[in-house]
């Protein structure tokens, strides 16, 4: 090690795996720590400097000289070591590359054409929920929240009906593989190949249907404004960041109303505060709870100097929960707490281009899902799902009671 990559005498460390199975599933207390003990923590186990605070995660979000995304999003500098898959064109790279490709994909997933899928997405939410409720006991996350984003995304996307079951892998292989090379990336690596084999047959051209996403993405490589290389790369971002993260963030939503009655009963009374609802729900328990960056120069935080070739590892979650931010109820679930200005969704540069498409589709089931159902009761234990970089939910078993 050289002499650069020491820590700098200031910054406190903090001798902790933040991805070990205990904090990954209950972050919060360790969450705390970070944040108090200083603006920039030192993590020797992995030779990574850390932030908690929402204003220096904001900020180094926002800093994308400061602070790339060329060198990877994850633990792993790709200045160093060979990444797992050619890098993405959108999430691993910076201005100017970053623009083309991010300017495409805004226009593909832009509000106007989401909102030409609202109605079809919305009778696919009425018919499923109807569907639950004659059920009335169902499990939230594999009848309802894994259901409803797997039949309307792929279907946005243009996909074959043939090989779905290989999204939820690649994307929970694709966030496993942000962090280190532990148990959990191993498991989602040894079952990878074929996977990753139908994920790359997707992104061509003929594997899609002439009206989705993909096929814009194509017809944007065809305008000249990216180059054919680079289409199928911009269809497998989507497919890479677009069902998981959706997955998540409606089990997440449905978590934090079963556990919070007296939330559920001001959804069902206004089921308009959908949207709300959501993005609390993000800031309460966010599906993405970090993302890395490095440092191509030494930079300072908030007086900490972090040397040159640092990765930086910004705890999204932890910012969403600062209670600098926030205020003392910071760690409640509160539907009128209007939560907007979360970093769920990130910020900057790189702030996630589907936010349209995944609002929609939260919306449109937790919509339906108010307006038909008077209370939802966990009837047993939770059971929490693992990734390195998603926090959320395997099964949670609950009751439907109808109005
Ligand atoms: C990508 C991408 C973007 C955001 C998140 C992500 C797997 C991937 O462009 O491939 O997670």
């Amino acid at each position: 090690m050289t002499i650069e990559q020491e820590p700098t005498v200031d910054i406190p460390t903090l001798d902790v795996d933040p991805f070990s199975a205990e904090i990954l599933t209950q972050p919060y207390d360790f969450h705390e720590q970070l944040r108090e003990i200083g603006p920039v923590v030192h993590l020797p186990r992995y030779g990574v400097y850390a932030m908690g605070r929402y204003d220096d995660v904001h900020s180094s979000l926002v800093n994308w000289e400061s602070f790339v995304s060329s060198r990877g999003a994850g633990l792993s500098d790709f200045k160093r070591e060979k990444p797992w898959r050619a890098p993405s064109l959108l999430l691993e790279s910076d201005p100017p590359i970053h623009t083309a490709a991010r300017t495409v994909m805004s226009g593909v997933v832009s509000v106007r054409t989401v909102r030409q899928l609202r109605a079809g997405f919305e009778s696919e939410a009425d018919a499923l929920v109807d569907s639950l409720i004659e059920r009335g006991t169902i499990d939230a996350v594999t009848d309802l929240a894994e259901v409803f984003p797997l039949k309307v995304f792929p279907d946005a996307m243009g996909l074959p009906a043939e090989g779905r079951e290989n999204l939820l892998p690649y994307g929970a292989l694709a966030f496993n593989a942000f962090g280190p090379h532990n148990a959990l990336l191993e498991a989602a690596l040894a079952s990878a190949a074929p996977v990753q084999e139908w994920i790359l047959a997707s992104c061509q051209r003929d594997a899609l249907s002439s009206d989705g996403f993909g096929a814009q993405i194509w017809a944007a490589a065809d305008r000249g404004e990216i180059t054919i290389e680079q289409a199928p790369l911009l269809v497998r971002s989507l497919l890479s960041a677009g069902v998981d993260t959706t997955v998540y963030g409606i089990a997440n939503s449905l978590f934090a109303l079963a556990t919070n009655p007296a939330q559920w009963t001001a959804l069902h009374d206004n089921p308009a505060g959908a949207k709300f609802a959501f993005d609390e729900a993000l800031r309460f328990e966010s599906p993405v709870q970090t993302f890395f960056r490095t440092t191509p120069k030494p930079v300072n935080v908030a007086g900490s100097s972090i040397p040159e070739d640092s990765k930086v590892l910004l705890f999204l979650g932890a910012a969403n929960r600062d209670p600098r931010k926030w205020g003392p109820t910071a760690d409640q679930f509160d539907i009128a707490r209007r939560g907007g200005g979360h970093v769920a969704f990130g910020m900057g540069v790189h702030q996630c281009v589907g936010q349209p498409i995944a609002r929609m589709e939260a919306e449109v089931i937790l919509t339906a899902l108010a307006r038909k159902v008077r209370r939802i009761e966990l009837v047993s234990e939770p059971r929490a799902k693992l990734n390195n970089t998603l926090k959320g939910w395997a099964s949670i078993p609950v009751a439907l009671v109808p109005r």
